[in-house]
């Protein structure tokens, strides 16, 4: 326990009508859509990097947070962190919360030292768990943040980057799996570059290949049975990211044979800086069999970077959850907050605040999600619009056999005069805006 939140009580379902910032009025854990409920939907985890390491710094400025953990470079100041945290997962009544080695121990002077940090703050996380604390949704490595990694982690032209990187998320996985972790995550950090003038790309593609090869198969050594995740993002923070977005991932896993070992973890935020929504990139990865679970944090549309804003858009959320129980909803993925405060959000009450209206968001999301696939409100028109597809002689068009001159001449032969059909889009995003 930590007096940090001392005098803010966990937070419970108010309903519809409270005015209560610190009680939700959508998230009703218990309650059921279907044959799940609402908490076994979402998934929720809390990220412990913006909430507990993040101090507020921008670019034109520094520290804005005063966090009595900070700055958190002996052991004794990270256990005070990890106090506070476990008492937000508590409050927040979280079931699951995710974390980087570096969030969670300074590092120290060795890989050795650094590992035994690493080994001693999962201790004290497993009695924390064991007391009734939020399991692991995933764990991952930093291999972004020391200079070490400015040229890159996997794809660095320095062999013994590669090997470090090696250790590193060795330790992170061996880690991962003690805890329980359902999901292993690999954001690609500083895999990118940012001048073809100093870049080998082909040597670095291959060693990002070889190295998530090795993720792959070390899993399978020690039996993690949780997911291997690739969180894809564009232009930050090398100017050109190896893992723009789910397509150019999928490609990728394509090319070294992982597409069946290795699924994504898709943020908000980054789809919106690919240049696409969050459910374009939901659906491309259902399409393509490799969705695995979400970042659900928002980016600002105006900024070009990413400001790991808390979630407002019921609509926004509505389709995102759309796409995930599409997919079949989440098996070890969960719904994850890479969120942070505002830089003058100071109080405690803001990280509590920020989550509940965040989770809310969610739920009002999955609510009106849950209800358009049920009334089939928009599978019914997809399927009238696509009902052509439906006969005999079109469905023969597709199969094996059918050949473009013999559809060339059936076509010229029933002189077709195709007609066009409405698209219908403003009645569909009328439908959407009444089950919000
Ligand atoms: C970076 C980002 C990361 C990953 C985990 O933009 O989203 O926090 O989620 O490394
Ligand atoms: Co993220």
């Amino acid at each position: 326990m930590s007096d940090y939140f001392a005098n803010i009580a966990p937070v419970t379902y108010g309903g519809p009508n409270t005015t209560d910032p610190m009680q939700f009025r959508h998230y009703n854990p218990a309650e059921k859509l279907g044959d799940k409920t609402m908490a076994e939907h979402l998934r929720f985890a809390v990220c412990y990097w913006h909430n507990f390491v993040w101090e507020g710094n921008d670019p034109f400025g520094g520290q804005t947070f005063d966090r009595p953990w900070f700055p958190a470079d002996t052991m004794d100041l990270a256990r005070q962190k990890a106090d506070a945290a476990f008492d937000m997962f508590r409050i927040l009544g979280v079931p699951y919360f995710c974390f980087h080695d570096h969030d969670v121990r300074p590092e120290g002077g060795t890989l050795a030292e650094s590992h035994k940090r690493l080994n001693e703050m999962a201790d004290y996380f497993a009695e924390k768990m064991a007391q009734g604390g939020p399991k692991l949704l995933w764990g991952t490595a930093n291999m972004f943040s020391n200079r070490r990694y400015m040229s890159g982690a996997s794809t660095n032209p320095d062999p013994d980057v590669f090997a470090y990187c090696a250790s590193t998320v060795k330790a992170c996985m061996d880690v991962t799996h003690r805890l329980g972790g359902e999901n292993y995550v690999l954001w690609g950090g500083r895999e990118g570059y940012e001048t073809l003038l100093n870049t080998n790309l082909e040597r670095e593609l291959n060693q990002m290949g070889r190295f998530l090869s090795m993720v792959v198969d070390y899993k399978h050594k020690i039996g993690f049975k949780g997911a291997i995740l690739i969180e894809p993002k564009p232009q930050e923070p090398t100017k050109h990211q190896y893992d723009f977005d789910v397509a150019t991932v999928y490609g990728f896993l394509k090319r070294f044979g992982l597409e069946h070992e290795v699924k994504v973890n898709v943020e908000q935020g980054h789809a919106i800086l690919a240049g696409h929504s969050f459910e374009h990139e939901l659906a491309m990865a259902r399409t393509l069999g490799i969705f695995g679970s979400i970042d659900m944090n928002r980016n600002d549309y105006q900024s070009g970077w990413d400001t790991d804003q808390f979630p407002n858009s019921p609509v926004e959320a509505a389709m995102a959850y759309y796409e995930v129980l599409m997919a079949g909803g989440f098996t070890t993925g969960g719904t994850n907050f890479d969120a942070k405060l505002r830089r003058q959000s100071l109080d405690a009450s803001d990280l509590i605040a920020a989550h509940v209206g965040g989770m809310d968001i969610c739920a009002r999301g999955l609510r009106a999600a849950h209800a358009m696939i049920a009334d089939e409100a928009l599978e019914g028109p997809r399927r009238a619009r696509y009902a052509g597809w439906e006969s005999e002689a079109a469905a023969a068009m597709l199969a094996e056999g059918a050949t473009l001159d013999g559809i060339a001449a059936q076509a010229e032969a029933a002189n077709l005069r195709p007609v066009p059909v409405s698209g219908q889009q403003e009645k569909l995003e009328n439908i959407v805006s009444r089950y919000i």
